[in-house]
């Protein structure tokens, strides 16, 4: 295994920034349009608004081996599509017998979950609160209010991001705004 001195990162609750990111990731909506369920307004949107970040990820750097424990901030911006709210791509992990523990630093969010075998989960989440997402559990957050909604993460190195089952399949449930409040209603494109 690497060998890793022990470190401290100082996190700004409101906006997931890291003293001494190792990594950065930023995605737009056209990294990602055709997660959305109103495809066409994600295409207004790009073609009339321009491109707009939807989250950015800040995370330390460490070897992918057993026994480390990465950590990252994601900050999911506020904001709609159509009716349904910023959100990350969402991913099962690659081992699905690791889990993941997220924690709330600010904002409201919905963690949505689901597994293989059609079992569906939507958690709330706002500053304190430690959400679990069991092994086999694929997971997604999406940003519910009107501000930045921020959360630290933390997983066992091996877990490895498996997108391409949520590319392929979608989520079965999606956060939209309805009769002025966030709702989770089923997703019409997946069966
Ligand atoms: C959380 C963790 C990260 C993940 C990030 C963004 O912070 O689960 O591993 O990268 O959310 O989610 P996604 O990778 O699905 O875009
Ligand atoms: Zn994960």
């Amino acid at each position: 295994m690497g060998y890793i001195t022990p470190f401290v990162t100082e996190i700004d609750f409101a906006s997931g920034t890291l003293s001494a990111p190792g990594y950065v990731i930023q995605r737009k909506l056209s990294d990602m349009a055709s997660m959305y369920v109103d495809g066409d307004e994600a295409a207004r949107i790009l073609a009339d608004e321009g491109d707009r970040l939807i989250y950015e990820v800040q995370g330390v750097e460490l070897p992918a081996e057993e026994g480390q424990i990465p950590h990252c901030t994601t900050r999911i911006t506020a904001g709609r599509i159509g009716a349904e709210y910023h959100m990350t791509k969402g991913h099962y992990h690659a081992r699905r017998e690791q889990g993941e523990v997220y924690f709330g630093l600010s904002g409201h969010g919905i963690l949505v979950m689901q597994t293989e075998t059609g079992e569906t989960s939507a958690q709330e989440m706002v500053a304190g609160s430690a959400a679990y997402v069991p092994p086999f559990w694929a997971h997604r957050t999406v940003n519910a209010g009107d501000e930045d909604f921020v959360f630290f993460s933390v997983w066992e190195a091996r877990a490895g991001h498996d997108y391409g089952t949520i590319e392929r399949d979608g989520f079965r449930k999606l956060v939209v705004l309805r009769d002025g409040a966030p709702a989770v209603v089923d997703n019409p494109k997946v069966g």
